[in-house]
């Protein structure tokens, strides 16, 4: 397709084109100074250059495609979405980015401005019209995680086809069943919109292909606790970024193919950045694309991202959906299972993302763990307190930060990282 042919198609999508020309010109430099300056990054990280560089163009065409063959596009938030049943229906599910400070102003004439940025973004970027994303959605799927998303969708559903689901607070018998009734709901929706059926054999494909995945980022996490790191944090935040809208099956071989080289540079001791670098997990609230402020700062700083705590990392790829279940009702349980395991800060308690943020920072070999927290985001920002005390018990240096997708702060970001830095040494 043409440039030409590009344009039409946002055209068609309503999108507002001077705007997103805009975007498009900061993010293409963004992209440029924050990745393509670095140094020895892997072969197969042009599979990843090339799908950002195609991220409005040819990945939207594709999804156009699906849907004149009458498939149906399903946007989503949050990591409680269960893509298995998108799949299962023969839909198409896209994580909607919410990483950019734009339509700021616009969002702000529906939600108060002490919210999140990543909030405001998603409702800017759809104020604004310029995420061909969001226009291309035949249904956007909320969740009942935090109050800003929550009461966040009732407004947004004024301007878009909004479904929410009912995530429970805490893990209880009666949470679990309210979850498992939550999944019965959204798999009877979808069944309604694409109109086919579910079975158990579309079912355990799903399961396959979405497990598939999982253990392909699981692989890449693992091979980051070599020592000097094969991959840059920054790339691998990109390579979590980008799963959320690539094709699932496509993503899983290419990340494959990386994780091939990755181990062909382990085996020849080589790396990203010299063996002893500083190594640090980030871990807190999720980055969605282009959020990469805060990883360009800390690797500008001497210090290499060894791990992502956070829905855009771990979060989303640690537990894989138990794949033995052969009828309908128990594939439905290892999903309520799986899903359950989530450790998000907006549960109560939430004990066991302590656990899990001490295990992974020893299994990567982390120096110290930064903490990242969006302003105003009230979860994360509690539970900072939470995980400093234990990473403190637990010997392992520590800094929080709270930032938002302003640029504002990159020098006071900048001072506090290098110091950190050094510190860990
Ligand atoms: S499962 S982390 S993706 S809710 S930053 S909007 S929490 S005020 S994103 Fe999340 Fe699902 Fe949990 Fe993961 Fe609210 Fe905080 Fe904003 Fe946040």
């Amino acid at each position: 397709m043409t440039e030409a042919d590009y344009r039409t198609m946002w055209e068609k999508l309503d999108m507002d084109l001077s705007a997103h020309d805009a975007l498009l010109e900061v993010l293409g430099k963004f992209y440029g100074d924050i990745y393509m300056s670095q140094q020895g990054r892997l072969k197969g990280m042009e599979y990843l250059d090339f799908v950002l560089s195609e991220v409005h163009g040819l990945r939207i065409k594709e999804l156009r495609d699906a849907q004149d063959q009458g498939r149906k596009v399903i946007g989503t938030f949050c990591v409680f979405v269960p893509e298995e049943i998108t799949l299962a229906a023969d839909a198409i599910q896209v994580g909607l980015c919410s990483g950019a400070d734009a339509g700021t102003e616009l969002a702000e004439t529906l939600v108060p401005r002490n919210t999140c940025a990543l909030i405001k973004s998603f409702i800017g970027f759809k104020m604004a019209h310029i995420c061909p994303y969001t226009e291309t959605c035949d249904l956007i799927v909320g969740e009942t995680t935090c109050d800003g998303k929550k009461k966040s969708y009732e407004a947004f559903a004024e301007h878009a086809p909004v479904y929410v689901m009912e995530v429970p607070q805490q893990k209880r018998a009666g949470d679990r069943a309210l979850w498992k009734a939550e999944i019965l709901r959204y798999k009877e929706a979808l069944e309604k919109l694409t109109g086919k059926t579910i079975t158990a054999e579309s079912l355990k494909a799903a399961i396959k292909t979405v497990n598939d995945r999982r253990r392909a980022l699981q692989r890449l996490t693992a091979l980051r606790a070599a020592d000097p790191a094969p991959i840059s944090g920054r790339d691998a935040l990109l390579i979590n970024q980008v799963s959320f809208y690539d094709d699932p099956a496509r993503f899983t071989q290419s990340i494959n193919a990386l994780c091939d080289q990755m181990e062909e540079r382990i085996a020849s001791g080589q790396g990203v950045a010299p063996a002893g670098t500083p190594r640090l997990l980030v871990s807190g609230c999720p980055m969605a694309v282009p959020n990469w402020k805060l990883p360009y700062v800390i690797e500008s700083a001497g210090a290499i991202i060894v791990g992502e705590e956070s829905c855009i990392g771990t979060r989303n790829t640690r537990d894989l959906v138990d794949e033995s279940g052969q009828t309908l009702d128990e594939m439905i349980d290892a999903l309520v299972d799986r899903y359950l395991k989530i450790d998000c800060a907006c549960f109560t308690p939430n004990d066991e993302r302590m656990d899990n943020i001490t295990a992974m920072a020893r299994d990567l070999n982390a120096d110290g763990v930064i903490q990242y927290s969006l302003m105003f985001c009230q979860p994360y920002a509690n539970e900072t307190i939470k995980v400093g005390k234990r990473l403190d018990k637990e010997t392992i240096p520590s800094l929080a930060v709270e930032t938002d997708y302003s640029m504002e702060d990159v020098e006071q970001l900048k001072t506090r990282v290098e110091a950190f830095v050094e510190m860990v040494k």
